[in-house]
């Protein structure tokens, strides 16, 4: 029985990511609640770069593998992988990506506040820039292009903006595809508009820290409610959410689909 294997085969490990990441606590109390951690499971920390990598190789040779996934991700185009069923809802049913600012930018600069609140996309647009980096282009470049191929959509999002005429604005963001993808897109755009964008990658809390503190005026990178939630409700106070950018995110556990027996967290344990 495959199943009652799996544990022993991969040393009961889930591969995950940066500690710092949101998916990681909830992976941390997915352990606890099916309950993994009593059944020897444990979660490795890493990066998504190690950890795409050793599903890479896991999908290569046709080897077992639990990994932290989320979308919108290229791993979900490139592999055959799946989200594990989650019965406990330990990592939220589908999740938003928002846009959230420091309390005074509403007042401080109303027109990059608009633009702000007004750019928002779909998980396949956000894949195709994602795509172009992961297949070597530089973000920047990337950016660029997609904005390019996207008029229509650049103009929802700047319109009513008053331009820039040179304001600075610092966004910040962390080293996630996803969120690479949209910081370099959002900035390009407002740049386009007469701002000077600066953007600045973080691990996650002194990201939210620095956005609450006013040291950067912006983010793209929250996911939400779950994902990132903690951070939400330390801060809330000093933070302006300026709407949701993505719809139809999601966290989870995944497997490689040759893993016919493994469909739910349950099955890791069982
Ligand atoms: N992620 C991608 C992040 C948010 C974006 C799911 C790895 C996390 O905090 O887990």
């Amino acid at each position: 029985n495959p199943k009652e294997k799996l544990g022993p085969q991969i040393n009961y490990t889930i591969t995950g990511i940066d500690a710092g990441a949101g998916i990681m606590a909830s992976t941390q109390k997915a352990l606890t609640e099916y309950p993994l951690a009593k059944n020897k499971w444990q979660l490795q920390t890493s990066s998504t770069a190690a950890m795409t990598s050793t599903l890479d190789k896991a999908i290569k040779y046709k080897q077992p593998i639990v990994i932290t996934g989320w979308q919108p991700h290229w791993m979900f185009k490139k592999y055959p992988i799946k989200f594990l069923k989650d019965p406990k809802n330990v990592y939220g049913k589908a999740e938003q990506i928002h846009t959230i600012t420091n309390k005074n930018l509403k007042k401080k600069d109303p027109g990059a506040y608009k633009l702000l609140s007004q750019f928002h996309w779909t998980p396949s647009e956000m894949s195709d820039v994602m795509l172009q980096t992961n297949a070597g282009v530089d973000p920047a470049q990337a950016a660029k292009n997609w904005i390019k191929k996207n008029p229509k959509r650049v103009a929802e999002w700047t319109k009513g903006v008053p331009k820039g005429n040179g304001k600075t604005l610092k966004m910040t963001y962390v080293a996630w595809d996803s969120e690479i993808a949209s910081t370099n897109v959002i900035s390009q755009v407002l740049d386009s508009m007469g701002y000077k964008t600066t953007i600045q990658a973080m691990e996650a809390q002194p990201m939210w820290l620095s956005v609450a503190k006013g040291s950067a005026d912006a983010t793209v990178s929250a996911w939400l409610p779950t994902t990132s939630g903690i951070y939400y409700k330390q801060y809330k106070n000093q933070i302006d959410d300026a709407g949701v950018n993505l719809n139809g995110a999601r966290v989870g556990l995944a497997v490689p689909k040759y893993m016919k027996n493994i469909n739910s967290i349950d099955d890791l344990v069982n």
